[in-house]
């Protein structure tokens, strides 16, 4: 019984330290899915264009693997641009419909306030709380590594962001261009 229980710890010991494990995990997520929720969006080129631009978004290790898109071994414009034609849902589209409206800011302020809600009930409504893909799109300035629920501001900038792209401004004015690279999150004037 001795002998069997210190293979059986020999063995748990030995399958910790495989190294295979650890590469299975990082295999679970695509080039360019830096943010990790299966799904390459928009959000993932915002947060590597914001780590390139400002360096302010604490990305993980893993994260900055996932960031070199093309694999050769730099995070770079390169990459931010080949995730951006990559994406399949645009920054803020967080009901996915292609489209960046209204109803996106109406979305946003509407998990926000549920959550606030839910925070004072201490029950947030599982029917209306947003998926993780969803509250990565509602992160408009790139800076959450990792899902976090939304906020006013995000709902306030997804509607200003429509506002200007329909009264016909020009990229720069949207979207940040820091040390003359496009930038792919947006300007947020409240942060
Ligand atoms: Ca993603
Ligand atoms: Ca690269
Ligand atoms: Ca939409």
């Amino acid at each position: 019984m001795k002998k069997a229980l210190a293979f059986l710890t020999a063995s748990i010991m030995a399958l910790g330290s495989l190294p295979f494990l650890s590469a299975g995990a990082e295999d679970a997520f695509a080039p360019g899915d830096v943010d990790m929720d299966g799904v390459l969006t928009g959000h993932d080129a915002a947060l590597v264009s914001r780590h390139l631009a400002y360096g302010d978004n604490n990305l993980s290790e893993e994260q900055l693997k996932l960031a070199d898109y093309n694999g050769d071994g730099v995070v770079d414009q390169t990459d931010v641009e080949a995730i951006h034609e990559n994406e399949v849902w645009k920054l803020s589209d967080v009901d996915m419909d292609n489209d960046i409206d209204l109803d996106d800011a109406m979305a946003i302020l509407q998990e926000y306030s549920y959550a606030v809600v839910g925070r004072i009930a201490g029950n947030l409504p599982p029917e209306n709380a947003f998926t993780d893909v969803q509250k990565n799109l509602a992160d408009v300035g790139g800076i959450h590594a990792t899902p976090t629920e939304p906020t006013m501001d995000q709902a306030i900038v997804c509607q200003r962001v429509f506002t200007m792209e329909s009264a016909g401004y020009c990229y720069a004015e949207i979207y940040p261009v820091v040390d003359g690279q496009p930038c792919y999150f947006f300007y947020n004037p409240y942060e």
